[in-house]
């Protein structure tokens, strides 16, 4: 980059603020720029240490700023067919992601991760399993798991490696990005309010893997359609892992033992039940892609079973919080889609009170509403998808539906509805905003409410 340049960062969210620092660090004459008319450029301003330069605009970006900036940086919630994007990239201007950006400054070895569901937990495991062959200070783990890259891209060097959760939204802006191993854990119908079709969000996903080659790998998933098709034209070599039956190659459950198979030999690696502390098939498959990932990157096999036996749960992902009065609390509040979801239920093994609904993705919920197979004894919901949820639920037979105004009213309501023996899960098949700023802030208030309970 030329001294001087103008940039322009789009969002002023962690992503942003971190696309500042890096970008002045790499010489650059930086606009901070938030659609959100709410704030002030004083806000904006306060983001950013002392030290920076750069110019903090709001609400509008005035056309002489847009006219003369050569690069934009997108933050991964800046959808890239806005009005302002296309005019940019109409004149010229090199539109690149977060993502982008760090991976310039890369140095190290890359593993990435995507997928619709698991990929927090896949990339956590992984990134313990770096860890413990490297030593944590030669491990960055980054990106939609809420540590923005660019914070971290100039501490790597070559012996480090960075382990990165890719969201679509990511994908959909990296150009050079190129990972050692890649991996799509699995693709289901998400985030169609901002991609428009199913094809355009496969097709993100896919990008993780589009500057690989046969030198590189790209760990999918064997039972999923979209995955396994992808294999047979991924420009990495595929590594398949599968939950559902045998692989003549690759890593597959059979009779509660993950099995690895590869040239004609094959080795059990470890019993489910007895080594893991993971629960639910979705997490035997988070585990099983962990495995292939951190193979790939050439870690011991010895190495990778010791921190797998000894990894638990993600917070706010089929998280056990306490049990209150006979009844147990499980905040899944990472559900934030009707698949992801559907794992939150699938993991509990006793009467149910769910918690439902929230931003509405334009999602479809009536996968989600058959697998309660019986066991959701209450539908309580929220947000400003509990009508259509509770329509499509009606629809399916599904009667005992509740409605809440607040989080606390839901969280009362709950506490009411749940007899001893049963289980409190939330897991909301819906993202948070509108109500939260996050998912990550409505699975802790609901911590806090159950840790209140007598
Ligand atoms: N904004 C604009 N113009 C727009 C849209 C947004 O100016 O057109 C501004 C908003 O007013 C706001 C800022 O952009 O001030 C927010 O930017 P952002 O939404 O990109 O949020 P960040 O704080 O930078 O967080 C992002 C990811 N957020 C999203 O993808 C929505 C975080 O993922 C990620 O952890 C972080 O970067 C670090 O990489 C969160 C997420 O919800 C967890 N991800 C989705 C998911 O997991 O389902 C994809």
């Amino acid at each position: 980059m030329e001294k001087g340049e103008k940039c322009l960062v789009i969002g002023s969210g962690i992503s942003g603020v971190a696309s500042v620092g890096l970008l002045e660090q790499m010489g650059a004459d930086v606009v901070l720029y938030d659609s959100n008319d709410k704030l002030s450029e004083e806000e904006l301003r306060r983001k950013l240490p002392e030290s920076s330069r750069a110019a903090c605009v709001t609400g509008e970006l005035p056309e002489e700023i847009g006219r003369v900036i050569c690069r934009a940086v997108l933050s991964p919630g800046v959808p890239v067919d806005i009005p302002l994007v296309n005019r940019l990239r109409e004149q010229g201007t090199e539109i690149l992601g977060e993502i982008e950006l760090g991976y310039i400054e890369e140095k190290g070895r890359v593993a990435a991760i995507t997928g619709t569901n698991g990929k927090t937990t896949t990339t956590t495991l992984v990134g313990e399993i770096m860890k413990a062959q490297l030593g944590a200070d030669k491990v960055f783990v980054v990106g939609n798991i809420g540590n923005p890259y660019t914070l971290e891209c100039t501490k790597t060097g070559p012996d480090t490696v960075t382990v990165g959760e890719i969201s679509s939204f990511q994908l959909e802006t990296v150009h050079d990005f190129r990972p050692g191993v890649s991996a799509i854990l699995n693709i289901t119908p998400d985030h169609l309010n901002r991609h428009h079709t199913m094809e355009a969000y496969v097709a993100a996903k896919e990008n993780i893997a589009m500057n690989q080659t046969k030198d590189d790998i790209c760990v999918l998933n064997h039972d999923n359609a979209y995955t396994r098709e992808f294999g047979a034209r991924c420009p990495a070599r595929p590594v398949y892992f599968s939950s559902a039956g045998a692989l003549e190659e690759g890593y597959y459950l059979e009779g509660g033992k993950i099995v690895k198979s590869f040239a004609g030999s094959r080795q059990e690696l470890m019993d489910i039940h007895r080594d893991m502390r993971l629960v639910g098939l979705c997490n035997v498959e988070n585990v099983m892609a962990a495995i292939a990932i951190a193979e790939g990157m050439g870690v011991p096999m010895e190495t990778i079973l010791r921190v797998v036996r000894d990894f638990r749960a993600v917070e706010h992902r089929i998280e056990f919080v306490a049990s209150k009065g006979g009844v147990d609390y499980y905040n899944d509040s990472k559900g934030t889609n009707p698949d992801a979801a559907i794992q939150g239920i699938k993991a509990m093994d006793r009467p149910t009170v769910l918690i439902g609904g929230g931003y509405d993705k334009e999602s479809v919920y009536d996968e989600w509403i058959e697998s309660f197979g019986g066991k959701v004894k209450w539908l309580v919901l929220i947000g400003q998808t509990r009508e259509k949820i509770a329509e499509c639920a009606r629809g399916h037979g599904f009667q005992r539906i509740r409605f809440a105004d607040t989080f606390e009213e839901c969280l009362r309501l709950c506490t009411t509805l749940a007899e001893r023996g049963d289980a409190v899960l939330l897991s909301p098949a819906c993202a948070s905003w509108g109500m939260f700023p996050n998912y990550e802030e409505r699975g802790r208030q609901f911590k806090e409410y159950v840790m209140g309970l007598e």
